[in-house]
């Protein structure tokens, strides 16, 4: 039996990765006590729905994703019955919850994998992906070929009616035992199956003395990769997804989803490639759909939603998971949009190019829209999921912000991705515009990705240079405490906190942004609350204008002849624009336009003279000054009446002037 699924499309969730959440009983980890706590603040922010990464006992060499039990809750965090309480209450509040689905990978503390290591003739040894070192496979190659060929020749002897010499054929066999035992014995020494490398440390092979052969591990060595192509495998993860369901949870986000399926072959990986020279033969698998459409089944019968993780995958690829009737999963986490910066992984950094997050956008949008997915027509469209942040990825305004004009660049940087046409994502601290943190020292962080580069790369350079690249890429940065107050402990815990918070927290944090009518926190609200009460900005199309623009991005949507149009500067200076000719046209003589949206204070009607963008050069050189101007700006003039209700309404000829730095501006056109 199916169950209709909710629509997520009209949906936007928000992002919580516990131990830095919220830490509710003091011993300095966040957990499902303080969650429980912030309930109503998540619900304030206009989102729908929690997705929670794991929060199930791990080993945390990979925090979380790492896991040793995936049907209990990590004792760090509370037990199964909190998390009821959290569930429920979150579902009276309306929220929906998903929880993360790990599945291309388990902790070597899960019982399966310590289980898996005995032996070949054990229940759970092809629940991971063994293999013989490659010395030992070639020389038992060879070994057997010689047993053949002895047999054969002992066959012979034995037809030619010659006396055999019994010894000799003892001594053989001898011989052949002692050469058997030989190669198991220095199987240690022997090359691992294949040269794929880890994504997150070394090869991607680790060598097991007690079982005589080597696992596959695409990330941290505590992290074996699981063999999905064993049906017992697949009938464990269906398992799980019914525990979580029946306890009400309402879909996951699946981890490395398209990771899951590997080429049985394994064959070596380009050499000169590093990193992720084995990704083609892991990455969308041969199996990978069919497995998918089984774990759909399931989900189905429950109506959960499912959001597939899904790293270096293009467009059309993805639309072989999202769109068309054998679709198996409902929206994809692509990693585009966080290759502005970087080639391939943050750790290559290479400065923010605006245009080529344009492209990354576009290429989404574009690539998803009117692409259908299931039989039952518009109402099932391929979907986008849009996100700026995770807990992967380092935080957002110091990425492609300017911390210089920190609150206009957070905020210019909700309106750039929450009005496309996608599901929005938010990360925990991001609704406050929480920054990257600069650690003194290597030592200090904790993320296994970050410290393997740091001690793996540019060896040669000083050890300040070596850190500012692990400060500028690491995932640490998202996974500070969430700073809510600028008391003790940033309101984050009473205790010791388990991990630096950003000592900015005295100036960046919820209460203080809970009072400013034009704080990034406030910000986030408006625009949630305006995109779910905007139909053009749900299902509108996708346009976007001035591509190859260097600082500016403008896109519009569009629906029922209806156009809002998004425009955002990445610029520290003025920035003058132009309506695009296509649109200034259709808008009749004489009329208006509405400004439904800006991230800057208004005046009445159309005057744009306010105390803050006469200095705009002067202003924002410093996050501080910047934010006090803004906020006696906004108090004197009670800035509210945005959201009161009070309507901007400017002359199509004269909405065009220049942008302030990072300004962020949604204008709703006149019709033809
Ligand atoms: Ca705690």
């Amino acid at each position: 039996m199916k169950k209709k699924q909710f629509d997520f499309r009209k949906m936007s969730f928000y992002q919580i990765w516990v131990r830095s959440f919220c830490d509710g009983n003091g011993d300095g980890i966040g957990d499902l006590y303080g969650v429980y706590d912030k309930l109503d603040y998540i619900k304030s922010l206009g989102v729908d729905g929690i997705w929670f990464s794991p929060i199930f006992p791990s080993p945390n060499a990979d925090y979380g994703y790492d896991i040793s039990d995936y049907k209990n809750i990590h004792p760090d965090y509370g037990t199964l019955e909190q998390f009821q309480k959290v569930l429920d209450r979150a579902h009276e509040l309306g929220l929906k919850v998903l929880l993360d689905l790990v599945i291309n990978h388990t902790s070597d503390e899960h019982p399966w994998f310590i289980e898996s290591c005995k032996g070949k003739d054990n229940p759970y040894s092809d629940y991971y992906i063994w293999r013989d070192p490659l010395g030992v496979k070639i020389e038992k190659n060879l070994e057997e070929a010689s047993e053949i060929l002895t047999e054969k020749r002992d066959e012979l002897e034995d037809i030619s009616g010659f006396p055999v010499d019994q010894r000799k054929r003892e001594k053989r066999k001898e011989k052949r035992d002692r050469n058997r035992k030989r190669i198991e014995n220095k199987a240690e020494q022997y090359r691992p199956p294949n040269n794929w490398f880890s994504q997150f440390e070394g090869l991607a092979w680790e060598y097991k003395e007690q079982r005589g052969q080597y696992y596959l591990h695409i990330f941290a060595r505590k992290q074996p990769d699981l063999n999905m192509d064993n049906p017992r495998v697949r009938e464990e993860v269906k398992s799980i997804m019914r525990f979580w369901l029946d306890m009400g949870v309402d879909g996951f986000r699946e981890d490395v989803i398209n990771f899951i399926s590997k080429d049985p072959r394994l064959p070596d990986g380009l050499p000169f490639v590093p990193v992720i020279n084995g990704l083609p033969f892991y990455k969308d698998g041969p199996n990978l759909h069919r497995y998918l459409q089984e774990f759909r089944e399931v989900a189905l019968e429950y109506g959960a939603v499912q959001i597939g993780e899904a790293p270096f995958t293009g467009v059309k690829k993805a639309l072989s998971y999202i769109a068309g009737k054998d679709r198996v999963l409902d929206m994809l986490i692509q990693f585009d949009t966080m290759m502005a910066d970087c080639f391939m992984t943050e750790y290559v950094y290479h400065g923010f190019r605006l245009r080529k997050l344009k492209r990354a956008f576009s290429r989404w949008e574009y690539g998803l829209q009117g692409k259908r997915a299931g039989r039952e027509g518009t109402s099932c469209m391929a979907w986008n999921a849009l996100y700026l942040e995770n807990h992967d990825h380092p935080r957002v305004v110091s990425r492609y912000g300017n911390l210089h004009f920190w609150r206009a660049s957070a905020t210019m940087l909700a309106a750039s991705y929450i009005f496309q046409r996608g599901t929005p994502f938010l990360y925990q601290g991001q609704e406050l515009g929480m920054t990257n943190i600069a650690l003194d020292s290597i030592d200090q962080y904790l993320d296994v990705a970050s410290k393997n580069a740091y001690h793996t790369f540019h060896l040669r350079e000083p050890v300040e240079k070596r850190l500012r690249r692990i400060q500028i890429s690491t995932r640490d940065s998202a996974r500070t405490p969430v700073q809510w107050s600028p008391g003790s402990g940033a309101g984050f815990t009473s205790g010791t906190p388990w991990f630096a918070i950003n000592p900015n927290y005295v100036r960046i944090n919820a209460q203080d942004q809970e009072k400013k009518a034009y704080s990034v926190l406030n910000f986030y609200r408006r625009c949630l609350a305006l995109r779910k009460s905007e139909e053009t900005l749900l299902w509108g199309t996708y346009r976007e204008y001035y591509p190859a623009h260097p600082k500016l991005f403008m896109y519009e949507r569009r629906y029922k002849g209806e156009v809002i149009l998004v425009v955002c500067s990445f610029s520290k200076k003025p920035l003058s624009w132009k309506i695009p000719r296509s649109l200034s046209r259709k808008a009749a003589a004489g009329a208006e336009a509405e400004l439904l949206l800006s991230n800057y204070p208004r005046t009445g009607s159309g005057d744009r003279k306010d105390s803050c963008s006469k200095k705009r050069g002067a202003c924002s050189k410093k996050m501080d000054s910047c934010l006090k101007k803004i906020d006696s700006c906004s108090k004197k003039r009670d800035s509210r009446s945005n959201e009161s209700g009070k309507r901007h309404f400017v002359k199509m000829t004269e909405i065009c002037s220049p942008l302030r730095p990072y300004e962020a501006q949604v204008w709703r056109l006149p019709a033809r």
